[in-house]
């Protein structure tokens, strides 16, 4: 499809010519956003329904956030973990008051927090469960997406993650996603952790079937297995609740978390897990060198503070009922299903149409992004109004009868 302008054209050329080509995004070059809009560069309004994998969940450019941020800048944007920062220490005890957990501890991409968090899960194995070195099995789940990384890559089921980039990083067990007696199976003398996302998001917002989670939280405890969420795309209020483990009334032992950490202005992860977990770090033993550093948490302190004041949580199970509801009335000859979480939503396709539909959905304003060629996940900002969950109802409803 051809851009409108000369200068977007250019633009997307420019990055075709000397950029790697580990994407394939859609034909729009954006230049600004606010809320739930962005604004391309010949200055058409879009809605955001992916809010960068769910990393702005408080919308684009909060004032709050930015005004944090503007705030830090100028004043002390990096110290060095070799000392500390008067913003670490409540931003470390925000998280776990929020999540419950004793100790948190700050990284920056999500890939470098699940890191972490296997790296966390291992070490108690050998100094908590008895493992013998070297033989720590962590079990996690087939459609699985958890980062980047050798290490995560090597545990992933879908090709295109992991094909060309082995030798793989032994000591991980796939389990069919959603099957608690596979997880049960699973589970041995060996194993020290389970990873798994409470809803897959990249494998086109799978939903588990209900109770699993809890099975999963027993058979851990039952195992003497630790139990580590990544709520980096479900967590911070995208499901409707604060957490998506909520809605289970589940207590990992670990969590991982980040995107909305920072309510989309920098990377800013983290892992929060139980005293006996992450008490097992040693000076020397990890760490990051922005991880923690003064900017980021002054954006995630206030990230965080917009979450609460604004009830972010509350609006994302409200609205996204509504757009659900709205969904769940479209009716296609290819449509095969429509599904969802708080703002969490997608429809499926029963043919590879996907991408398609989203550049449909482009040009009519409003940005989705396809997965697995089938799916196409809405995913607003969780800052929308009534109004506008209806309007971008209006573009899917329409852009879908002329499809
Ligand atoms: C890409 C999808 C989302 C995540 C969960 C960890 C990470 C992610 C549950 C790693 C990251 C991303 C990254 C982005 C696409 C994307 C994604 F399309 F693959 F499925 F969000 F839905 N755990 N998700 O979803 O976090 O290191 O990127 O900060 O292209 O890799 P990160």
């Amino acid at each position: 499809m051809k851009p409108a302008s000369p200068s977007s054209a250019a633009l997307i050329a420019q990055a075709d010519r000397w950029g790697a080509q580990n994407y394939a995004p859609l034909p729009v070059v954006l230049t600004r956003g606010r809320g739930v809009f962005v604004w391309d560069v010949d200055g058409r309004r879009y809605f955001d329904c992916l809010s960068a994998y769910s990393a702005l969940n408080q919308g684009h450019n909060h004032p709050r956030i930015v005004a944090a941020a503007r705030r830090q800048l100028g004043r002390l944007a990096l110290s060095s973990r070799a000392f500390h920062n008067e913003l670490m220490g409540p931003l470390l005890e925000r998280i776990c008051r929020l999540t419950g957990m004793d100790r948190a501890i700050l990284m920056n991409s999500g890939a470098e927090a699940v890191e972490t968090a296997v790296k966390a899960m291992r070490l108690w194995g050998y100094k908590r469960k008895g493992v013998a070195e070297g033989r720590a099995k962590i079990v996690v789940a087939s459609g699985n997406f958890h980062g980047r990384t050798t290490t995560i890559v090597s545990f992933s089921t879908d090709p295109r993650s992991y094909e060309g980039f082995g030798p793989k990083t032994p000591g991980f067990a796939v389990v069919p996603y959603g099957d608690a007696d596979a997880l049960a199976t699973a589970l041995g003398p060996e194993t020290c952790g389970v990873l798994i996302e409470p809803i897959q998001g990249e494998a086109g917002v799978r939903i588990p079937p209900p109770g699993y989670l809890r099975r999963a939280r027993e058979l851990c405890d039952r195992a003497n297995v630790l139990l580590c969420l990544d709520e980096i795309q479900t967590g911070l209020g995208r499901t409707g609740k604060l957490f998506c483990a909520e809605h289970e009334r589940v207590r990992p032992d670990l969590f991982a978390l980040g995107k909305a950490l920072s309510g989309g202005l920098y990377p800013v992860s983290a892992v929060a897990a139980r005293d006996e977990v992450l008490g097992l770090f040693e000076p020397g033993t990890h760490g990051s060198t922005y991880g923690g550093n003064p900017l980021a948490c002054a954006i995630g302190l206030a990230a965080l503070d917009v979450l609460e004041r604004e009830q972010l949580a509350l609006r994302a199970a409200r609205l996204g009922a509504r757009f659900l509801k709205h969904l769940k009335t479209l009716s296609h000859s290819k449509l095969k299903e429509v599904r969802g979480l708080g703002l969490l939503l997608a429809i499926e396709f029963t043919e590879p149409v996907a991408k398609a539909f989203c550049k449909r959905l482009m040009r009519a304003g409003l940005l989705a992004k396809d997965t697995h060629e089938t799916t196409v996940r809405f995913a607003p900002p969780l800052v929308i109004n009534s109004a506008q969950v209806d309007a971008c109802f209006r573009i899917v409803r329409e852009t879908l009868a002329a499809f």
